[in-house]
């Protein structure tokens, strides 16, 4: 059951997709409206959506966001939400993110998928995951919240596009038969130092899981993971800030690294 109106959800949307747009930050949406619920939440995300596709951007894949306790704990919340990716927040391998398009940029660890099948909850397991990922890629992701200082609530960051920037993939894409997801090894590197290590278990037991997740969860609106989607799914270690000047290196088991600059 939404609480907000039309006319209150278009203007969130357009409110935050400027924010994200010209870089700005804005207080947290549940300040003004604190009885907003997961439904109005997940209607502005789809709003700010419906306003790039219009505009011509394509969406080029989905996203898990706070799947794994250290992001839960660093962002003090307690549920798995989801996300779009659109064209323009892809950065190539060894690229440089300019860090003038962003407000307070943060870096993570991730490992995504790309499907082979569609898939379609609700009753969407894990084994159904796994028979519906064709190939394994890393992801690192640049998180970047509109709200002042990355302070928000669940609801507000779900209408927030959960943060979503930036995302960087390349490595070695492998068959999903050759490796073991759960205990599949990050290191992430700034400037050469290492900030923050973890594995693939960090992500709800399985990053399958996080997917399974997002199939049931789209569910409830109707919709499903087409076949062929790319999907992070979600940081494994706590986000790391970055600043201009720093290279973020993160060196994955099995499938190579990745590699930033910003600028
Ligand atoms: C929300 C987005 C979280 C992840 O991978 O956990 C996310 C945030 O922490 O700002 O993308
Ligand atoms: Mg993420």
């Amino acid at each position: 059951m939404s609480t907000l109106s039309k006319e209150v959800i278009a203007e969130l949307a357009e409110h935050l997709e400027n924010a994200e747009l010209q870089a700005f930050d804005v207080k947290k949406i549940t300040d003004d409206y604190p009885d907003m619920d997961w439904e109005d939440a997940y209607d502005i995300q789809w709003e700010i959506r419906r306003r790039k596709e219009e505009r011509g951007t394509r969406i080029v894949g989905l996203k898990m966001g706070l799947t794994s306790y250290a992001k839960m704990s660093q962002m003090g919340v307690d549920t798995p939400i989801y996300a779009f990716l659109a064209d323009y927040f892809s950065v190539p391998d060894g690229g440089s993110v300019k860090t003038d398009e962003l407000i307070h940029p943060k870096v993570e660890a991730e490992i995504a998928v790309i499907t082979n099948k569609v898939l379609r909850g609700p009753g969407c397991t894990v084994a159904h995951v796994l028979d519906a990922i064709s190939s394994v890629l890393p992801a690192v992701e640049i998180i970047d919240s509109r709200y002042e200082n990355f302070r928000f609530d669940l609801k507000s960051v779900v209408a927030d596009n959960a943060s979503s920037s930036r995302f960087v993939t390349g490595g070695n894409v492998k068959r999903i038969e050759n490796l073991d997801l759960k205990t599949l090894g990050v290191v992430m590197e700034i400037n050469g130092e290492i900030v923050a290590t973890g594995a693939g278990a960090s992500v709800l037991g399985h990053p399958a899981a996080s997917v399974a997740m997002l199939a049931n969860m789209l569910a409830e609106r109707n919709e499903e993971i087409p076949a062929g989607t790319f999907i992070m799914t979600g940081g494994i270690t706590a986000a790391v800030a970055v600043k201009p000047g720093d290279n973020v290196c993160v060196r994955y088991q099995d499938l190579g690294s990745i590699s930033m600059n910003f600028v």
